[in-house]
């Protein structure tokens, strides 16, 4: 019955595709995505790995699409991790150029789609020219009430808590809150994610089985879903297989839940 109702968007009818939408469980609200694979995708062609970070964004605006098409809410793309400042300099400072070569690219098309740019991470280290691009496309993007396209940019989980942790001790010691009314709301509500449900569902291409210190605090209850496809060929079809692999494991979880509380 599932199976019947994915395989129809691999054609893309649309009077199926009503049903897919109605039953909103079956797809994540949040999906996060560990873009990897794109060094070893151009390496792999005898290409600089710079080509393969070009070829990334054509990936990333794809998958946007797709992800909109699909009706997931929120989009969370893992861009530069705190650690990333290890490369060399050179593709450091290629990577920071990335924000505004998708932007020039795509932002004009992101906002006739309704779609929200947000960017989460520490924006100390981030040249000022990638924070320009970035902050206007949040200000153009702001009042849209699409898919929130929400880019990790020098994120880093264990320092996204550390500076909860800080602004919470902060807090205690200027009186404005008291020690035991700390609990995991309150901590939630001072990470980087504040407004955004947690996500469902995390994608990691490029082979590797791990997190990599990414929304360690948000993704408790995350279903986590790796594939060996490097990310520039990672497709709309490879997206709904991901979806479709989460849909079965939400019912199975459904289930059990049925049998115990009746409706919900
Ligand atoms: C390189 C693969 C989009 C992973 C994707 C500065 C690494 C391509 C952005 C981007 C990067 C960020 C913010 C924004 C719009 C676009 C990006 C970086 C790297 C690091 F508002 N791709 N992308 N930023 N890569």
């Amino acid at each position: 019955m599932m199976l019947g109702k994915f395989s129809f968007l691999k054609n893309g009818k649309s009077e199926k595709k009503e049903q897919v939408f109605s039953d909103a469980h079956r797809v994540p609200e949040h999906v996060a995505i560990i873009m990897d694979g794109n060094g070893r995708w151009a390496q792999r062609r005898g290409l600089p790995r710079i080509a393969g970070h070009r070829e990334a964004l054509k990936t990333i605006k794809k998958i946007t699409n797709e992800a909109q098409r699909l009706g997931v809410k929120v989009l969370t793309l893992y861009a530069f991790s705190t650690e990333n400042w290890k490369r060399p300099k050179t593709e450091v400072e290629f990577l920071m150029k990335l924000p505004e070569q998708f932007l020039n690219s795509y932002l004009v098309e992101l906002i006739e789609n309704n779609v929200q740019v947000r960017v989460m991470g520490d924006m100390a280290r981030i040249p000022a020219h990638t924070i320009r691009a970035v902050n206007q496309a949040i200000e153009k993007t702001k009042k849209n009430s699409g898919l929130v396209l929400n880019f990790a940019l020098n994120y880093g989980s264990h320092a996204e808590i550390v500076e909860a942790v800080r602004s919470l001790v902060r807090d205690a010691l200027d009186h404005k809150i008291e020690p035991d009314s700390i609990d995991e709301q309150l901590l939630s509500e001072r990470m980087l994610s504040p407004l955004l449900p947690d996500p469902d569902l995390l994608i990691r291409t490029g082979g590797e089985i791990r997190l990599s210190n990414f929304m360690l605090w948000q993704m408790a209850y995350t279903e986590l879903y790796f594939t060996e496809i490097y990310w520039p060929d990672f497709s709309e079809s490879d997206l709904r297989t991901a979806i479709f692999e989460f849909s079965t494991r939400q019912r199975r979880y459904g289930g059990i839940k049925e049998e115990r509380n009746g409706d919900k």
